[in-house]
């Protein structure tokens, strides 16, 4: 793979190494030096074993939609009806993925990364849903995964980023009926059984509220697949139940069928909550906005109850709930996976809550797409709310997903020079490391993405890659952001 051309690897590398020779590592990185001789050695905060990673879905590169047996997912049926994906997209192709592979991942060696984060596409490998499975899918993730170990890559699999077999949303109503809950289960109990040699790590379910929420509206079309139209929030909060509980189920099974004692986690977006001065009151706040602005998802997931304030935000919405349920979604977690792109800013408040959102406003920075404000803070509170908010101080959490999309387009050389890509992760990872200095478990980190991909109803109009795809030619061009990562996960410092 040749490096970017008009601004040359050398210059680049120059312009790094100056940056550290004249000491601008983060404060944090400095103060621990003395305190770990290993991390020093290393160049910085992150030890030797940090995960350095990157996260992709199968939907987003894999392409390959109809072919060797897959089953259509939810979002094949979605993306074909009309003004609902910008510029009429579809991912029938991709990236290509499914075909591309070894090349790609020879292009996340050379970026040296050892952790890949991808997830299965459950239509793939069971194109109904249940019953009969297919062998050419299957052998799809066998292949994928072992070209992966050849080139010292570890496999993070996810078992659901959102593409659901249509043929349960069919048969009936997918996520809505509670006998997804026992389908998901066999799944996840055929890729223990049939992967489990080579894979260790697995996520359950990606995203839990992005699933849940905006494919469903009230009264209304949802605006995401499977775009079904509810009557009630309570209806909502019975797809989220059922969600729970599949992971909790998945969690379960995975444990049972692996053939070595895996690594289960899953990858949520819960809402990092900062306090906007951190003192003790701030802190306090934040605590209590933690609990139960994530109160019906991460926290039953992480304590096996929903959060009391949660509840009575919900009283006239709540799910049935059967005995035994809590215990089932309250499965102990090997690590938590956090997506985090954006947080909310908290403050103390004489209200009973006790706290109040500052809401959003125009000129607040945004990265490149509505929902993305940049807090860089979020990815430190993210991890140190688990601790201090559900007293789980020693639970190990990784970054699954944080990412920026592009705010320029290639140049006449074919180049992203995304410099404000690389501005955010700098200062994401900044606060990342300052945590680490805190002693706070963090173990790895997984931006979004290896490469531009179907940004769901963004389509291709979207990049969070780390490197560009023309979508023409499906030429792959590393960006600037690619060369920045590359020497953070060599030197374990933020260049
Ligand atoms: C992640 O979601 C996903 O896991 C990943 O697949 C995706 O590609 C990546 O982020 C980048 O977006 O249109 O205003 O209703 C991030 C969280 C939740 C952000 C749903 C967009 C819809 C906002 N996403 N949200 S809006």
């Amino acid at each position: 793979m040749s490096p970017p051309t008009s601004l040359s690897r050398r210059s680049f590398l120059g312009t790094t190494a100056a940056a550290l020779a004249s000491g601008m590592l983060p404060h944090s990185a400095k103060a621990k030096e003395t305190a770990s001789q290993q991390g020093a050695k290393h160049g910085g905060i992150f030890p030797k074993d940090f995960q350095w990673g990157t996260a992709t879905a199968a939907y987003q590169i894999e392409g390959a939609a109809a072919v060797d047996g897959k089953g259509p997912s939810i979002w094949d049926a979605f993306s074909k009806k009309r003004g609902v994906i910008k510029n009429g997209d579809n991912a029938e192709i991709a990236c290509d993925f499914y075909n591309r592979y070894p090349d790609d991942v020879k292009l996340m060696a050379e970026l040296g990364v050892k952790h890949f984060r991808f997830s299965i596409s459950w239509p793939r490998v069971l194109p109904e849903g249940t019953g009969k499975v297919n062998a050419k899918g299957l052998d799809f993730y066998k292949k994928l995964t072992d070209t992966l170990l050849a080139h010292g890559i570890t496999s993070h699999a996810t078992l659901y980023h959102w593409d659901l077999p249509q043929a349960l949303q069919d048969r009936y109503a997918g996520w809505q009926n509670r006998q997804v809950v026992e389908d998901f289960g066999a799944y996840a109990t055929l890729m223990g059984k049939e992967l489990g040699d080579r894979i260790h790590y697995w996520m359950t379910l990606n995203e839990i509220a992005s699933f849940t929420g905006g494919p469903y509206g009230i009264g209304k079309a949802g605006t995401a697949a499977p775009g079904v139209t509810l009557s009630s929030e309570k209806e909502r909060s019975q797809i989220i139940h059922n969600a729970l509980l599949a992971h909790g189920t998945a969690c379960m099974a995975l444990r049972a069928s692996c053939l070595k004692k895996p690594s289960v986690s899953l990858a949520e977006n819960y809402w990092p909550l900062v306090p906007v001065v951190a003192t003790e009151a701030g802190v306090g706040a934040a605590c209590k906005a933690f609990r139960r602005e994530n109160g019906g998802k991460l926290i039953p997931i992480l304590t096996g109850s929903y959060d009391q304030g949660w509840l009575e935000d919900h009283k006239d919405s709540l799910p049935d709930i059967l005995p035994g349920d809590m215990k089932i979604i309250h499965q102990p977690l090997d690590a938590l996976g956090c997506n985090c792109y954006t947080g909310k800013y908290v403050t103390p408040s004489d209200d009973p809550k006790g706290y109040e959102l500052i809401p959003w406003f125009p000129n607040f920075p945004v990265g490149n797409t509505s929902w993305l404000h940049i807090v860089p803070e979020s990815i430190y509170w993210a991890v140190r709310l688990v601790g201090e908010a559900v007293h789980l101080p020693d639970l190990p959490i990784f970054i699954s997903e944080n990412g920026y999309a592009d705010g320029t387009v290639a140049n006449s050389a074919g180049l992203v020079n995304d410099i404000d890509r690389i501005m955010y992760f700098r200062a994401y990872l900044t606060q990342l490391a300052r945590a680490k200095s805190e002693g706070m478990p963090v173990i790895g980190y997984f931006p979004w993405s290896l490469m531009d991909n179907f940004e769901w109803n963004d389509g291709f109009s979207t990049r969070f890659g780390l490197v560009h795809v023309d979508y023409a030619t499906l030429k792959r061009t590393p960006k600037l952001s690619y060369n920045w990562y590359q020497e953070v996960i060599r030197t374990g410092s933020i260049v």
